[in-house]
């Protein structure tokens, strides 16, 4: 590329330094070799360019992948990957009439959107199913749009996991909405489909099922710990997201690369509230991303949390008007961004950084 751009890995919990934010710029020509430290939960994480100021055209054009964490335990899940294991990297996009990718981010003010849904970067994708049951993992990667998921059945699909890890158990499921950066895995039944199913983002088709002879499968899906969610927890830090377009804000500051807005201690666990506040047109969800770390979600206006969301996270959905609870524990060092993962709201000025110090 002629242009700088970032290798910053969503979901890995790494050091700030290897977290490629918008610090850790590579120029055109330059060569960065990364080293990655990887321990944490078998995942579905994602990998996307974060340079200030481009980071939503780059990831637009075509610049995000998947990075899987696994371990060598076996826990009863599909995991052959093509087979019955799939990924699904969705997301919607406009074309040029001589095909290109058009990115304008003014077309919208509150972020890029298309008019077709692709899925791997190709349109209407069909995938020849195997096997009776299949794991798809489900990114949403759009620059700012949500997706409610579907099956064209109607029927259930079963979550076993979000973003950092599995479910502390399945959720039965017929819609799935991931907002930008959310990443859902669900296990999709086939055994009782004659044909061909499909599934579908806000009711568009972006990829077809073609089911013929199945392979019986044996699942088991882990169970995990419960975690205790005390809805009564207090919060240590305030964070309130507010605005749309290019006028957005959290605490009332747009994004200064030279200014820490939260100090964190290694090792602490801190609880923080984030609060959606509405504006006069009723505003907007946006979707909170942390680098570094994975978090829990312990309640949403004092209430418990969804059970899909009962699981390691590193985004979470703040509707308007709504209060959202997370706890964090900082167990890598240096300097984290956190934003709305509105690609074009985080250029806007929607972000802030924790410093995590010894
Ligand atoms: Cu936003």
């Amino acid at each position: 590329m002629d242009e700088p751009t970032t290798f910053h890995w969503h979901g890995l919990v790494i050091p700030a330094d290897m977290d490629g934010g918008p610090h850790q710029t590579v120029a055109p020509g330059e060569r960065a070799q990364v080293r990655l430290d990887i321990d944490q939960e078998p995942s579905t994480l994602w990998f996307h360019p974060h340079p200030m100021g481009s980071t939503a055209e780059q990831v637009y054009k075509g610049l995000a992948g998947l990075l899987y964490v696994t371990n060598d335990t076996p826990n009863g899940l599909p995991n052959e990957y093509g087979v019955d294991d799939i990924p699904l990297i969705v997301q919607d996009r406009r074309f040029t009439p001589n095909g290109g990718l058009d990115y304008d981010a003014h077309m919208n003010v509150d972020g890029t959107t298309g008019d077709t849904i692709l899925a791997n970067g190709a349109i209407n994708t069909t995938f020849d199913v195997q096997t009776e049951t299949l794991r798809v993992r489900l990114v949403n990667g759009s620059n700012a749009r949500d997706f409610d998921f579907t099956l064209s059945n109607e029927a259930e699909m079963t979550q076993i996991a979000t973003e950092g890890g599995p479910l502390e158990r399945p959720i039965p499921l017929r819609t799935i909405t991931l907002t930008p950066g959310e990443r859902a895995e669900v296990l999709i039944d086939f055994s009782q489909v004659e044909d061909v199913a499909a599934l579908k983002a806000d009711g568009v088709t972006f990829t077809t099922f073609r089911v013929g002879e199945l392979d019986k499968a044996s699942i088991k899906i882990p169970v995990t710990e419960t975690m205790e969610r005390s809805t009564d927890k207090t919060a240590d830090r305030r964070l309130t997201l507010f605005g749309f377009g290019n006028m957005v804000s959290i605490n009332g500051k747009t994004y200064d690369p030279e200014r820490i807005d939260i100090e964190a201690k290694r090792g602490d666990t801190e609880v923080w509230e984030i609060e959606n506040k509405p504006d006069m047109m009723g505003g907007m969800t946006h979707p909170f991303h942390i680098h570094g770390v994975q978090f829990r979600v312990i309640s949403r206006d004092g209430n418990p949390t969804y059970d899909q969301e009962k699981g390691w996270k590193d985004t979470v959905a703040v509707a308007p008007d709504e209060r959202v609870k997370i706890e964090i524990t900082f167990t890598k060092t240096g300097t984290f961004m956190y934003h709305c993962h509105i690609l074009e709201h985080e250029e806007n000025g929607m972000m802030g950084q924790v410093k995590v110090t010894e």
